[in-house]
């Protein structure tokens, strides 16, 4: 049977985790930080290393058949994959904050407001339900100074302690969605016996932590 290729976080806060995930089911493999692929010894699976936000597309696309990836990015960036395991970690969410001082007290309020946020889509789906029209600003990264630059009323940003909100005169409003490390899977796996067995195993290593 073809080796499977599973695509996991180069490097970041999954990293680590998706890496230990994999050598607690037993697999073999040297984890270069330089190398963008390497071969497990022990078991019919290659690992690509990417950035997180590419590795719904891979998925979905086919390049690789499996990935290890934040369902926020899964949920921003669209992609048809099959959801195939929670892993527990990663865990953190998405959520819109303001200004200390802000005059926004209801959902209401963002009628109008500008809003910061490296989740567009998201956003804008949350945003629908609740009939609001807002200004949403594409940020890539540090979303968190912009209303202190006077760039947006409010953000929308992934908190975990809450630690970065606070350092920047910002207090948590509105929970927008929760987010864990999912094990993905392209379309067409079914019945892969590969899988199976590497699915069991890290049901195996999830039980054993409980
Ligand atoms: O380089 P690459 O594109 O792969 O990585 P990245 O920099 O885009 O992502 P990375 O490594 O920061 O995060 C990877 C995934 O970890 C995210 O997609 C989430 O699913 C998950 N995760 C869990 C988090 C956090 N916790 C988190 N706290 N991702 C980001 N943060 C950031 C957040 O954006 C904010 O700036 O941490 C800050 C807030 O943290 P607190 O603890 O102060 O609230
Ligand atoms: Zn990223």
């Amino acid at each position: 049977m073809k080796n499977l290729k599973i695509a996991i976080q180069k490097s970041g806060r999954l990293n680590e985790k998706s890496v230990q995930l994999l050598k607690n089911c037993g697999l073999d493999f040297e984890n270069y930080k330089s190398s963008l692929i390497t071969t497990v010894g022990n078991f019919p699976l290659e690992i690509l290393f990417l950035r997180d936000d590419d590795i719904p597309g891979y998925v979905e696309q086919g390049i690789a058949d499996l990935g290890i990836v934040g369902e926020n990015i899964i949920d921003e960036t669209e992609s048809k994959v099959e959801y195939i395991k929670r892993l527990g970690f990663g865990k953190c969410t998405l959520k819109l904050a303001i200004p200390k001082d802000s005059s926004i007290q209801d959902i209401k309020d963002l009628n109008g407001k500008a809003i910061a946020t490296s989740y567009p889509n998201i956003l804008k789906n949350f945003l629908d339900d609740y009939q609001i029209n807002a200004d949403i600003r594409l940020i890539s990264g540090s979303v968190e100074i912009s209303p202190g630059l006077g760039l947006s009323d409010a953000i929308c940003d992934i908190v975990s302690t809450g630690g970065t909100l606070k350092s920047n005169g910002l207090k948590p409003f509105a929970d927008v969605k929760n987010s864990e490390a999912i094990l993905v899977g392209r379309k067409g796996l079914e019945g892969n016996e590969i899988l199976a067995e590497l699915v069991q195993r890290i049901e195996s290593v999830l039980l054993a932590k409980e």
